[in-house]
């Protein structure tokens, strides 16, 4: 009897310690470095991977965010977690993170000397291909953040696979079908992509999913305690201002495009609600002051109960907060920023704002956005609908 129990809690401390192991999935896995972008199209990149994952039924291994340090030539890789949950991601489909798939299921799913990447196309090597000139292959691990990426799990690839001409469009074809009969999940237990399976920008079918994608416990809080501790009781509006020098740069390219990076989610996937034009990319700051203002405006005549006492800002280079402060001084509201550069955490603020006004183009103001809509919190975007238009609706409303 003493034996039988002592049994018993030694498996309980084994599994207690090791954390409850893993099943293989027969149906196999899928993965891919989140090559492109930053965070915003990295989460715009993570909706339709999800979304490609769960249409070809196979467990999505949640890759870490690729993150880029100033002065520093290799990109760092923070563990999914870090910034989201797991669990609710199961609701809408299989999930394991990368670092608990490698220690716990690659020896036995994917070992070292199966590993093949997949790409579209060949990809051409940065250096010199020194032994093998001719041989075309994805390059998985060539240059930055590619290498540093699969490096993190110590993974190298024996081969190369090229999909090309597959897609990941699974709303709207039978793609699916497809992939899963080029690439059977005995055959190939992993499909390991150079870059995300997924459009940039996210799909409109596969913004909802942004719903799954919950702040962990760390950023919540966080966010949380910011929002009681630094800002006044009442309602606040939230502000996405991108106006760094590389933003300046981006804009440049309204002028030879339909759509711009995350625009769809002001003008429409199909332009139905207009084109583009500059002060969608770059307003001027007369015209942020005059939005928030007739922002403020309309939140007290239309609830007149939860009156808007505080702005909180979020940028990547200038907060505005002289301006602003000197704006709203004589209607008694306060403007605020996080005390030190802090993406997630403005994020995460940001999402929780009773107001937010983005920046229609970037995908970081998507993030907020979707995550907003998730919730039915109202959003705007900066110059947004084009003032002229907005201008002749009221018109039109007022005849
Ligand atoms: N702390 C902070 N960082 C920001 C803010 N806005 C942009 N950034 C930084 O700038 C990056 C912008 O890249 P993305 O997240 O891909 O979004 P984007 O605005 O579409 O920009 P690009 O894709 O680079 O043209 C973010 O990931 C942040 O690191 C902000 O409001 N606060
Ligand atoms: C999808 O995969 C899961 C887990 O491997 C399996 O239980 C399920 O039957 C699969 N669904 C379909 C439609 O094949």
């Amino acid at each position: 009897m003493q034996t039988v129990k002592l049994f018993i809690y030694l498996i309980y401390t084994v599994v207690a310690v090791k954390g409850v192991s893993l099943k293989r999935d027969p149906n196999g896995y899928l993965t891919y470095c989140p090559c492109m972008g930053r965070f915003g199209n990295q989460a715009d990149h993570f909706l339709g991977s999800l979304a490609f994952a769960q249409a070809l039924n196979r467990t999505l291994i949640l890759p870490p965010w690729v993150e880029y340090r100033k002065g520093q030539m290799r990109s760092h890789q923070v563990p999914f977690d870090t910034y989201f949950e797991v669990e609710p991601l199961q609701e809408y489909h299989r999930v394991v993170l990368m670092s608990d798939f490698m220690n716990q299921l690659a020896k036995e799913v994917w070992p070292a000397d199966e590993r093949i990447s997949f790409c579209y196309m060949e990809r051409k090597s940065l250096q010199q291909e020194r032994n093998n000139p001719d041989k075309p292959s994805c390059h998985a691990k060539d240059g930055n953040p590619f290498g540093p990426f699969w490096d993190t799990y110590n993974i190298d690839f024996v081969g190369s696979e090229f999909y090309g001409p597959l897609h990941f469009d699974v709303h709207h074809s039978a793609i699916a079908t497809k992939w899963q009969h080029n690439y059977p999940a005995d055959k190939y237990p992993v499909l390991a992509f150079t870059g995300a399976p997924a459009s940039f920008p996210v799909q409109h079918e596969n913004r909802e999913l942004q719903k799954y994608l919950q702040w962990s416990p760390k950023y919540r809080e966080a966010a949380r305690e910011f929002i009681r501790k630094e800002l006044p009781r009442g309602a606040f509006i939230g502000l996405h201002l991108r106006n760094g020098i590389d933003w300046v740069r981006a804009c440049e390219h309204i002028k030879d495009s339909q759509q711009l990076f995350a625009s769809p989610q002001c003008l429409g996937y199909k332009n139905e609600r207009g084109q583009l034009y500059p002060e969608l990319c770059m307003p001027t700051k007369e015209a942020i002051i005059r939005q928030l203002k007739r922002t403020i405006k309309n939140v007290r005549q239309t609830q007149p109960n939860n009156e808007v006492k505080s702005v909180f800002v979020a940028s990547d280079a200038s907060h505005m907060i002289d301006e602003l402060s000197s704006a709203l001084n004589r209607m008694d509201i306060s403007v605020h920023k996080l005390p030190q550069d802090n993406p997630y955490l403005d994020l995460a603020i940001l999402g929780q704002s009773n107001h937010f006004i983005g920046n229609c183009i970037s995908s970081y103001s998507a993030f907020v956005k979707r995550e907003r809509d998730s919730h039915d919190f109202p959003s705007y975007f900066w110059s947004f609908p084009k003032e002229k238009e907005r201008h002749q609706t009221k018109v039109h409303e007022e005849l």
